[in-house]
């Protein structure tokens, strides 16, 4: 999946940015005692400052998002079903990611708990006539889907 790529890329820029204000500070901690002045202390301060600014900014680039990954059961039976259940949520308003395994009938979604939530997502996925784990489709969608995709209740 390329969000948890991503989340876990900035992690890392996040980890190391820390580690380099870290051992920026050291450096300016070390240098300072022996440069006596007033302009090497402006320095320090600065440095730290910025170093300080820098992992602040790279913590709220790499969690600007609240998201959540959610598993729960999908009935279905094909790779027809796959499309339909996946596609029902694409463009959904603050999901990421949505995959249906065909084997496992396993849904796994990953979205914005701010946005949406599992309740929401699964009455989406159950509007186009697949019953999840807490939402049945209506007999109506149910009796809509073609014949092979028409899973055992
Ligand atoms: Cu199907």
């Amino acid at each position: 999946m390329p969000l948890t790529g991503i989340y876990q890329f900035s992690e890392i820029l996040n980890f190391k940015s820390s580690i380099t204000s870290v051992l920026v500070i050291d450096l300016t901690l070390i240098i300072c005692p022996f440069k006596d002045g007033g302009h090497f202390k402006t320095m320090k301060k600065l440095i730290i400052l910025i170093s300080i600014l820098f992992s602040g900014l790279t913590a709220a680039i790499s969690n600007p998002n609240h998201d959540e990954t959610s598993k729960f059961k999908v009935s279905g039976n094909c790779e027809m079903c796959k499309k339909r259940i996946e596609g029902s949520l694409k463009g959904f308003n603050g999901v990421k990611s949505a995959v249906w395994d065909v084997k496992t009938k396993q849904m796994t979604v990953t979205y914005d708990v701010h946005t949406t939530s599992t309740e929401a997502i699964q009455k989406q996925i159950a509007s186009v006539g697949h019953d999840t784990e807490k939402v049945k489709a209506t007999d109506a969608s149910y009796k809509n889907l073609p014949g092979c995709c028409q899973y055992e209740r």
